[in-house]
């Protein structure tokens, strides 16, 4: 393959060839002229049409036409002379030729490889073009994928910022667990409840005595921090149960429930605390009923009433006899009658004296009416609903 330098210098070759072909003729043609000027400055010189058998054999008359015949001996030397330079002269023409001939030869060679070249110039260009398109698409798409690859990044550090708070969270004490240091509802968090309603949530409490139990405190109503105690709303919980199940407790704590009356002295016992009630007559009707004084007493008084304070917009006060009484349950006659079992006769666990006297029954049946119903002050205000709380007296 020629490199540049070497056209170049053919080129140059080719050029200076050419000026010393072209100075060739003109010398030849310079040295007919002259002999042609002297033969005519001379007598007895005369021109005449070219003689071939007087011409060199490799002179072509058609290539020189005008030569002169000498007549004299000394024009004939001259001739001679002439002749052999024109010899030479044409010798090296013929080489000079050859060369010429060569050279463009070697041009055409050349020129075919500089349109090879070319050629191949303008399909690496195309393919450069081609590249470099390639590069722009490929630098787009890293461009994309960069932006891609941040938002990835955005989101894991997201997801890692929310797992490390959830760790920190996880390694803390449990909140629900750190309500169970509480006694009662007083100061519960609602983050920390177990189930929550429209009023309140369920919370684990540490009752004195009893131990971590479940709790529902009201949070709505008239200030919260309410401990419920006992809900009456649907009539899907049998209350007609014997003493250990009041002791204990049962129901659902989100409806129809019993605290239990070990915890109702657990928690009211020693304290100064207030008590609320809640009803809804059969008519809809809604009392309240409220005691700024309340406390269980003990098992070994079988959980004696202590209620004092009545205030509210009720009938009237429905604890008027059964204050300082001691609760009974059917299996367990802690009545005013020795005869009777009061809590028999209405069907209920109640802090019962006198069975006819009685002025409440809110632990009744809901689904019965009369004395075995659920009713406050008489047999004939029954109610559909009852929720008995209290909270630490404000
Ligand atoms: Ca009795």
């Amino acid at each position: 393959m020629p490199t540049l330098t070497t056209l170049t210098t053919t080129a140059e070759m080719r050029i200076s060839n050419g000026i010393i072909v072209s100075c060739i003729l003109a010398i030849i043609s310079a040295a007919v002229q002259h002999e042609e000027m002297r033969c005519k400055a001379r007598p007895g010189c005369h021109l005449a049409k070219c003689d071939p058998g007087l011409m060199s054999p490799s002179l072509n008359a058609n290539e020189y036409p005008v030569t002169c015949v000498r007549t004299s001996v000394q024009d004939g030397e001259e001739y001679n002379e002439l002749k052999r330079e024109m010899q030479v002269l044409q010798a090296a023409f013929a080489l000079l030729n050859d060369k010429k001939m060569r050279l463009e030869g070697n041009d055409a060679a050349q020129s075919k490889d500089i349109r090879s070249l070319t050629t191949r110039m303008s399909t690496l260009e195309n393919e450069n073009k081609k590249t470099t398109s390639e590069m722009e698409a490929l630098k787009t798409q890293l461009s994309k994928s960069d932006e891609s690859n941040k938002a990835l990044l955005k989101e894991l550090n997201d997801l890692r910022i929310k797992t490390n708070d959830l760790e920190s969270r996880l390694a803390k004490p449990n909140t629900a667990l750190q309500m169970i240091t509480r006694r009662n509802c007083d100061g519960t968090q609602l983050e920390s409840a177990l189930a929550l309603n429209d009023s309140g949530g369920v919370f684990n409490l540490d009752i004195p005595k009893i131990g971590i139990t479940n709790v529902f405190c009201d949070f709505t109503d008239d200030g919260g921090n309410w401990t419920v105690f006992q809900r009456r709303m649907n009539g899907d919980v049998d209350f007609y149960r014997n003493w250990k199940d009041y002791v204990k407790g049962f129901g659902d704590l989100q409806g129809d429930y019993w605290m239990g009356l070990e915890a109702l002295h657990q928690m009211t016992n020693g304290r100064n605390m207030e008590m609320k009630i809640k009803m809804i007559t059969k008519k809809g009707i809604h009392w309240i009923s409220k005691y700024s004084n309340f406390r269980i007493g003990p098992a070994s008084d079988n959980y004696r009433l202590n209620v004092s304070g009545y205030s509210g917009n009720a009938t009237g006060d429905g604890f008027s006899h059964h204050n300082n009484r001691q609760f009974s349950a059917k299996d367990a006659d802690h009545d005013a009658l020795s005869s009777v079992n009061c809590a028999s006769d209405l069907e209920a666990g109640w802090w019962y004296g006198f069975c006819s006297l009685a002025t409440s029954n809110l632990n009744g049946n809901l689904n019965k009416t009369g004395v075995k119903g659920i009713w406050w002050n008489s047999p004939f205000y029954l109610l559909r609903f009852s929720e008995m709380k209290f909270r630490k007296r404000l």
